[in-house]
């Protein structure tokens, strides 16, 4: 640090140079987040301050996060849910796995607990298990790419504390047979969470409706992140449980703020994420979300379109706007993308191919001038 601090210009034109190097979302197709809405900006700016950690000192701002909670509550087929905003799509999983692990250890089950997750899980789910010390149980995928409920069957013991199932994987978009889990929790009188930290805002705006949330009785607890298909600012995720005890037991006592306890991860939380998360859902209603996930889906087959005449197609049929291509050499495509044409695609894994996400900031002339660059690389490796 200098001992005499800098002109605001100096500042500003560092900021300016630092901005102009990060990438601009119209050449990016990797990732799950995007521009946030205006008016979630707009509340953003206005809640710079608030500090959720403390909500005592923002009482205006804890109100809205409960209607934001009371919201997905009610999108979710829970109106009494209970949970609080996250930092995002990690946190939410921590703390739920987390929660499991103290409920089932008060029950005095066992001593070293297992979660059986699908191989497509986030890899917040490693963090999970470093964190929590858990040992990590990877069901196999069917051919569809959803979690395989005989693998799934086989890994479940006395010492599972619970189940993930992932409505919209990262890699390929795919949403596990939930109701089918939610059966198996029910029967096994274990927990079942949902990551749809992505399909979230996703699956309840589709035409084809899934089963995925609260409506599903052994589903336990939900991730679901207003920073990706939500457009609201970051840090924004929101962690749900069907039962308030779930919530209880990540209990914090907290004596010398405002209020005595606190039942986060984190000490400090952004308010301006949580009024943006306000801002943007009561602004665009279900109507608007319907509206932005139906413009992404047609991008989306629009580019399955587009890539079927020059020979290439997905692993799967889409079920929302992640598209995994079946493609060879998908690292070396990757990388020539990236130096010859500036744009950024992701890969997956198991299987291995090229993965694209098609978020609201992705026009039809992108798709356009993406194929035929993607084509010229086709051709050159
Ligand atoms: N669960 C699922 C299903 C996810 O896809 C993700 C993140 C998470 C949990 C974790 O969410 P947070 O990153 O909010 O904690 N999925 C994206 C990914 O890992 C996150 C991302 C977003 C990565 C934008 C890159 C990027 O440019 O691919």
């Amino acid at each position: 640090m200098n001992e005499k601090g800098l002109e605001r210009e100096e500042i500003i034109s560092v900021l300016n140079k630092s901005k102009s190097e990060d990438l601009k979302y119209n050449r990016v197709l990797s990732s799950m987040c995007t521009y946030p809405h205006e008016i979630a900006i707009h509340a953003h700016m206005q809640f710079m301050e608030s500090n959720m950690g403390d909500f005592g000192l923002f009482r205006g701002t804890y109100d809205l996060e409960v209607s934001v909670l009371r919201s997905l509550g009610e999108l979710l087929h829970h109106p009494e849910v209970s949970g609080y905003m996250t930092t995002g799509g990690t946190e939410s999983n921590i703390q739920a796995i987390r929660s499991m692990r103290n409920i089932f250890q008060r029950k005095d089950k066992c001593h070293k607990p297992n979660l059986v997750v699908p191989d497509s899980a986030h890899f917040s789910f490693d963090k999970v298990s470093d964190i929590l010390d858990i040992e990590l149980r990877k069901a196999t995928l069917d051919k569809d790419l959803k979690v395989s409920i005989d693998s799934v069957r086989s890994l479940i013991d006395d010492n599972t504390i619970g189940m993930v199932a992932i409505a919209g994987s990262t890699e390929f978009g795919q949403v596990d047979q939930i109701d089918i889990l939610s059966d198996i929790a029910l029967e096994n009188n274990i927990f079942l969470h949902v990551d749809a930290a992505f399909g979230g805002y996703v699956l309840p705006f589709l035409e084809e409706q899934h089963d995925f949330d609260f409506k599903l009785p052994g589903v336990t607890s939900i991730a679901i992140d207003p920073h990706k298909m939500g457009l609201s600012t970051i840090p924004a995720g929101v962690l749900l449980f069907r039962d308030p005890g779930q919530l209880e037991s990540l209990r914090a006592d907290t004596p010398y703020l405002t209020v005595s306890t606190q039942y986060t991860l984190t000490g400090t939380r952004s308010g301006a994420a949580v009024a943006a998360t306000y801002a943007v859902m009561n602004f665009l209603g279900k109507e608007g979300y319907r509206k932005i996930v139906a413009d992404c889906m047609e991008a989306t087959y629009y580019l399955l379109d587009r890539l079927a005449e020059i020979g290439i197609y997905p692993l799967i049929e889409p079920v929302m706007n992640v598209v995994a291509l079946d493609i060879p050499k998908a690292d070396l495509i990757r990388s020539t993308l990236a130096k010859d044409f500036n744009w950024q695609v992701s890969i997956t894994q198991n299987p291995h191919g090229l993965r694209l996400v098609i978020m609201p900031h992705v026009t039809i002339e992108m798709i356009d001038s993406f194929v035929q660059d993607l084509r010229t690389v086709l051709e050159t490796i």
